[in-house]
C-alpha cells in the first residue's frame, strides 16, 4: 500500500488532500505541531479523523531532525508540503518567523528527503502571491516574479530550493503555483471566509457590520476540493514541473461581497468611496458592511488572474465550480453552523 506525507493536515488544503488520498487507498500520514490545543475541526467535519489508513504524527518544519525522522519513520512515496505560516497580512508583523516556516521550512523536508530516500516525490505549495506586483495578465508558469510580502518572498525561496533540487539531483521535486482557493473549511481570518461567516452572523441577528481592508484587490478564487485533485496530478505526471491551477477569473473582494449577501437573500447598496465606502442593507437601512483601513495591507497585491492551461493540457485539470457556486456553498455552511451554535 502507497504511503504519503501531507504536512498541515490540520488546514484547509491538508484536509481536502487527505480525504481524496484516503479515498485512492493511500496510506496517509498527516502533520500537525504541537500547540497547547490541537484544532482537527477540519478532518472531523469530513468524518476521517478516525480512519484506518490515517496516522496524526506531530512535527515540526522549522526542525530536520523532526523531518527526517518523519520521512524515515512513514517511507512515503509521495510528500505534500502543505505547512506554512500562510497568513499575507502576519508575515508583514512576523517576517523572520514566516522565512523560518515557509521558506527555510521546505528545505528541510527537501533534505530530509533527500538523505533518506530521494525517489520520493515532493510536492511544493508555492503561490501565485510570487507574482505579486503585475507583470503580465494572465499569469502562467513563465511570467515573471515581483512578490510583495515577506510571505511572497519566502514562498518563492522554497519555490526556487523545490527547482534546484529537482535539478541538482535529479529529485522529482514539483510546485503548484496555486491561485487563492477556497471553501467551508478556509480559515475565517482570510477574506472570503471572513466575509461569508460575516453574512452569515448578520442574517441571523448576530452581527451588525462586516468591517474589510482593500475591497478593490482583484483575486482569481476556485474551489480547494478541486485544487487537491490538482496537486495530486502534478505528483502523478511523467516528469516533475510547475503548474499554474487556476481558473482564468477574476473579481474584487467587493464583487464578493455582494455575491454573499445574494446568496443570504439580503440585498445590499454600495454608497462611498474609499475609506468611506460602505454596504447598506436595502431593506433595514442598516449599514452591514464598512472599510475599517487597519485591514490595509503595507503593500498589496491588486491584481491576479491564472492560465491553467498547461495543467490542463499535460494533466488533463481543469476547475468546474463557479465563483457564484462556491460562494453560495461557504454562506450555506456558515450559515448552517452560526445556527448550530458554533464556527471556527
Ligand atoms: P492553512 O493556513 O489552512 O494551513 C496551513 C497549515 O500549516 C496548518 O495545518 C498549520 O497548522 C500548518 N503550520 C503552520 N505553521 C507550522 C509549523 N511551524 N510547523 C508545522 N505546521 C505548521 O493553509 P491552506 O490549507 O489554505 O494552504 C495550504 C498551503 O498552500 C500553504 O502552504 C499555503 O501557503 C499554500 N497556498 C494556499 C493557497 C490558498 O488559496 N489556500 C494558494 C496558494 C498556496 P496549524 O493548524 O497548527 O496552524
Ligand atoms: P491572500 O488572501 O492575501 O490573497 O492570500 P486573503 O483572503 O487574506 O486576502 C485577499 C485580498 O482581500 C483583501 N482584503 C482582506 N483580506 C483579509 N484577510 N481580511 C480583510 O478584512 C480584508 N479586506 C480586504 C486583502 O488585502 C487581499 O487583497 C491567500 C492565502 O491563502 C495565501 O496563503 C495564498 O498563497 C494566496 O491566497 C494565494
Amino acid at each position: 500500500m502507497k504511503a504519503a506525507v501531507i504536512t498541515g493536515i490540520t488546514g484547509q488544503d491538508g484536509a481536502y488532500l487527505a480525504e481524496l488520498l484516503l479515498e485512492k487507498g493511500y496510506t496517509v500520514y498527516g502533520t500537525f505541531r504541537r500547540t497547547s490545543s490541537v484544532n482537527f475541526w477540519r478532518i472531523e467535519e469530513l468524518g476521517i479523523q478516525d480512519h484506518p489508513q490515517l496516522h496524526l504524527v506531530e512535527h515540526d518544519l522549522t526542525d530536520l531532525s523532526s523531518s527526517i525522522r518523519l520521512i524515515q519513520n512513514a517511507q512515503p512515496v509521495e510528500v505534500y508540503n502543505l505547512a506554512a505560516q500562510s497568513f499575507v497580512g502576519v508575515s508583514f508583523d512576523q517576517p523572520l518567523t514566516t522565512l523560518d516556516i515557509t521558506g527555510a521550512g521546505a528545505v528541510n523536508l527537501l533534505e530530509a528527503i533527500r538523505i533518506v530516500n530521494p525517489k520520493i516525490r515532493y510536492y511544493q505549495a508555492s503561490t501565485s502571491e510570487m507574482f505579486g506586483q503585475v507583470q503580465q495578465i494572465p499569469q502562467t508558469e513563465a511570467t515573471p516574479f515581483y512578490p510583495r510580502s515577506p510571505y511572497g518572498v519566502a514562498k518563492l525561496y522554497a519555490h526556487w530550493m523545490t527547482i534546484n533540487y529537482r535539478e541538482s539531483y535529479d529529485m522529482f521535486a514539483t510546485s503548484g503555483i496555486l491561485f487563492n482557493h477556497e471553501s467551508p473549511l478556509r480559515g475565517r481570518e482570510f477574506v472570503t471566509r471572513k466575509i461569508t461567516d460575516s453574512v452569515a452572523k448578520i442574517k441571523l441577528g448576530k452581527l451588525d457590520t462586516l468591517e474589510l481592508g482593500n475591497m478593490d484587490a482583484k483575486r482569481d478564487w476556485g474551489f480547494a476540493k478541486e485544487y487537491v485533485e490538482g496537486m495530486w496530478r502534478i505528483l502523478q505526471a511523467d516528469k516533475p514541473d510547475t503548474y499554474v491551477l487556476a481558473t482564468n477569473r477574476t473579481e474584487t473582494v467587493r464583487d464578493f461581497v455582494t455575491l454573499a449577501f445574494k446568496a443570504a437573500d439580503i440585498s445590499i447598496r454600495w454608497e462611498g468611496e474609499a475609506e468611506a465606502e460602505q454596504a447598506i442593507d436595502t431593506e433595514t437601512g442598516n449599514v452591514v458592511v464598512k472599510v475599517n483601513p487597519k485591514f490595509y495591507r503595507p503593500a498589496e497585491v491588486e491584481l491576479l488572474i491564472g492560465n491553467p492551461l498547461k495543467a490542463k493540457e499535460d494533466l488533463g485539470w481543469e476547475p468546474n465550480t463557479s465563483l457564484e457556486d462556491l460562494c453560495k456553498m461557504m454562506v450555506e455552511a456558515d450559515l448552517r453552523r452560526n445556527k448550530q451554535g458554533f464556527s471556527f
